[in-house]
């Protein structure tokens, strides 16, 4: 127990790291009429409650991976199989995001599974994934309680209309987990084995003149 509340604070101390990064660049005013916000939701059916459109799973039996992506009861559902060799082995994503070089976002979702185990989230583009990411890869520990995680950074690519978010949640070594997590020596074996993973209320937000999103 003291071990996971040790990967959790880690976590959000990484966290804080990733939105001090964010914070480097100031919010660009919002004019005299509105107070800068964070926007609403830029995802469709980030709670999931109208199934599964517009996400789209991915098995990739060309690395091993095997499983199967669902969407009843408003959780999206990743059932893990065969955990490949490749973090996107049994994976979901979202197409297609509008990310404005220069303006800020953050997101925020829900997980968990049924086994201490270590997923892989991005955010980049979806045409050349050999790219760098936007969002840096995260290596998150998730355990078998929900629990909320956020990510903010600032575009710092050209304007792109089919930016993506990955949940990559299969074999994964933990090469991305915060430098000193107690986990990194042991992801490897944290991270494998079946596994059903959970994700519930994705939120991304662009920070700009919105209010309606907290
Ligand atoms: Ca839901």
């Amino acid at each position: 127990m003291k071990k996971l509340k040790t990967a959790a604070m880690l976590l959000i101390t990484a966290g804080l790291t990733v939105i001090a990064m964010g914070c480097a660049s100031a919010p660009k005013a919002a004019g005299d009429s509105g107070k800068a916000d964070w926007s609403a939701n830029l995802l469709t059916n980030g709670d999931f409650e109208a199934g599964q459109d517009p996400w789209t799973p991915w098995i990739d039996t060309g690395w091993g991976g095997a499983g199967e992506v669902t969407w009843d009861n408003g959780v999206a559902t990743l059932r893990i199989d065969e955990m490949g060799e490749q973090p996107w082995a049994v994976a979901m994503h979202y197409k297609k995001v509008l990310f404005e070089k220069g303006e800020r976002y953050r997101v925020k979702f829900d997980m968990k599974s049924d086994m201490n185990r270590i997923v892989r989230f991005s955010i980049g583009n979806g045409l050349a994934p050999a790219d760098p990411p936007y969002l840096n890869y995260q290596d998150i520990e998730i355990g078998t309680e929900w629990k909320t995680y956020e990510f903010e950074f600032v575009m710092k690519f050209r304007t792109n209309k089919f930016g993506r978010l990955d949940f990559n949640c299969a074999y994964n070594p933990g090469m991305f987990l915060p430098e000193g997590s107690p986990w990194r020596d042991e992801a490897k074996l944290k991270a494998t084995g079946g596994a059903t993973v959970y994700i519930d209320n994705v939120i991304l937000q662009k920070w700009g003149t919105g209010s309606e999103a907290k």
